[in-house]
């Protein structure tokens, strides 16, 4: 490869001449913006446990109170973005959110996509465009871009959830805003009840939902159970995994982000391919080992991790006798949409 010209090489008048027009030679350039073979990542593994973040977000309970917040979350940033712009990967926003009984964080919508994992505590509850979505561990609640939502507690322990938004992208994109409304009524048509079964789906005088969103809560229950009659199933299949769907569509739960729950079977260890979207992995139960790049974390319950795009991640069940089960959150139908995704095995 040949050396390029670097901007020391040009005479300092000149480059002057053409910043003052607003211009830039690209040459200087082209080797940071197109790097060869592998991008440049700005993303680091990162590891964030549960018990070293959660009496910190019990403390901004105290610091500060709900009217204060509107949504009281500490950000999951990634030090290799800077911490300032908020961003786990180029796409994903992550955060932990604390809710304490008898809290409103007032109904509004934005143009990012959401999604809450619940990560402790019972009684609280997401309404999404007057569909009321119970909380409890485990669950997934979409919050799509454009449809209302607000959350309240009526049970009597702190509530805990990691958020997950495409904000990042968004925001860079220019896109990013919000609109605050007035409480939502709620309304009957709870769209986890309404698919509980896969293979049917509901029908009104032989017209299916006119919903873009038909389905808002991936109960922990179902999706668990999934995975264990999936794991039964095939016991000779390794890589035990569901995604989680539109059930109208088939397609993603949402635009831009994907959604899966992983079982890790007893004592397994599971190679995921170098596949360019950036990942980040939340254990549901269990414990796991996860090694990505140079980096090796040890997680436990409620603990969360980011890896960089394009690298293979192994992910590892400390336990030999018990599954572990793991959310993963990755930007696969962005850059599937974008037609810039890999899978480098
Ligand atoms: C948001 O609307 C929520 O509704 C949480 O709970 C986190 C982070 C950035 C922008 C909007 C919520 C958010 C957010």
């Amino acid at each position: 490869m040949s050396d390029l010209g670097r901007l020391e090489d040009l005479p300092k008048q000149y480059v002057q001449d053409l910043r003052d027009l607003n211009l830039v030679p690209l040459w200087p350039s082209l080797r940071a913006v197109l790097p060869p073979k592998v991008p440049t990542r700005q993303t680091q593994p990162t590891h964030w446990a549960y018990s070293t973040l959660k009496p910190l977000l019990l403390q901004a309970g105290e610091l500060t109170p709900i009217e204060k917040a509107e949504r009281r979350v500490l950000v999951l940033a990634n030090p290799g973005h800077g911490l300032e712009n908020m961003k786990a990967s180029p796409a994903m926003y992550l955060g932990m959110q604390l809710l304490l009984p008898n809290e409103w964080a007032p109904s509004h919508r934005h143009t990012p996509n959401a999604v809450r994992m619940i990560v402790e505590g019972e009684g609280a509850y997401t309404t999404v465009n007057g569909e009321k979505c119970p909380m409890s561990r485990g669950d997934l609640i979409l919050t799509p871009t454009g449809l209302w939502h607000e959350h309240g507690h009526d049970g009597t322990d702190p509530v805990v959830w990691l958020d997950v938004l495409d904000l990042p992208l968004v925001y860079y994109m220019e896109a990013s805003y919000h609109i605050n409304g007035d409480r939502q009524t709620i309304v009957p048509g709870r769209g986890d009840v309404q698919n509980v079964r896969a293979g049917v789906a509901p029908t009104r005088m032989f017209e299916r939902t006119s919903k873009a969103y038909p389905m808002l809560r991936y109960p922990w229950a179902d999706t668990r159970a999934a995975l264990l009659a999936l794991a039964a199933d095939e016991p000779g299949q390794e890589c035990v995994q569901v995604t989680y769907i539109n059930p109208e569509t088939g397609g993603d739960a949402e635009n831009i982000l994907g959604f899966y729950a992983l079982m890790l079977r007893p004592g397994q260890s599971l190679r995921l391919p170098a596949r360019s979207p950036a990942q980040v992995f939340h254990v549901i139960e269990g414990q796991v080992e996860a090694a990505i790049a140079d980096k090796t974390f040890s997680m436990v319950e409620a603990d969360t991790c980011c890896a960089p795009g394009y690298e293979a991640v192994t992910l590892r069940n400390l336990r030999a006798d018990q599954p572990s089960f793991v959310f993963i959150a990755d930007e696969s139908p962005l850059h599937r949409k974008l037609g810039v995704y890999e899978n480098r095995g």
